[in-house]
């Protein structure tokens, strides 16, 4: 069959409320195209001043701090992760994940679900992906679970992440059973202000901790 909807063009947006914009044009639509969202994300430039009210680091865990709730369509959130912060592991809520790297380096590794027929079996990563200042990456519940880190021990690293539909509520994963945990996720800070969740995909240590 061949596509009879025109291509539509989006011009590279020059600050971060223009991306905005543009997000919130496309996500409009009822069908999303994964390949339009994520080269808009990536032609958006990384400029600190855009970002820097939402940038808000906690010595402890990575921090969420919302930027736009996309008329309801999407969340877009920055991520402020410390020298050695990452999450556990984790799925998505049947959203679409998109991560793009503002500042920093980040570390992904994939796993395959855990199989229902093996239970308590460690859980088999699929593979391990390194993402710079400026490249997008994706995931969805169809292509697997990930946990995400910032693996220097020098440097920070900041991200903006897009999901759509937006959710509160993930899965955590213990990497060596396998076994499976619902966790609300929160905001650190909501458009610049502090908020008084945890906020974090949480490492199953973690939610022992706290629960
Ligand atoms: N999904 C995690 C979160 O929103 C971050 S890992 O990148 O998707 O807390
Ligand atoms: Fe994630």
């Amino acid at each position: 069959m061949t596509e009879t909807r025109p291509k539509p063009y989006y011009k590279e947006p020059s600050c971060l409320d223009e991306l905005v914009q543009t997000l919130t044009t496309i996500f409009d639509s009822e069908r999303i195209n994964v390949d339009e969202v994520r080269s808009v994300m990536t032609n958006y430039k990384s400029n600190e001043n855009d970002w820097a009210r939402f940038s808000k680091f906690d010595p402890h865990r990575y921090t969420r701090n919302l930027v736009d709730e996309g008329n309801g369509k999407f969340n877009l959130i920055v991520l402020c992760w410390g020298e050695g912060q990452g999450s556990g592991i984790h799925s998505h809520s049947d959203a679409h994940c998109f991560m793009k790297v503002l500042e920093g380096e980040l570390q992904e590794t994939m796993y395959a679900w855990p199989s229902e027929s093996e239970p308590d079996k460690e859980m088999q990563e699929s593979q391990k992906n390194m993402y710079n200042r400026d490249e997008v990456a994706y995931i969805c519940d169809a292509d697997g679970l990930h946990r995400v880190e910032n693996i220097s021990h020098v440097n920070q690293a900041v991200s903006l992440h897009l999901y759509s539909p937006p959710f509160d509520m993930c899965e955590c994963f213990d990497q060596r059973t396998g076994k499976k945990q619902k966790v609300k996720v929160t905001f650190w800070s909501k458009y610049g202000q502090r908020t008084h969740g945890q906020g974090a995909c949480r490492t199953p240590s973690e939610q022992a901790e706290n629960n």
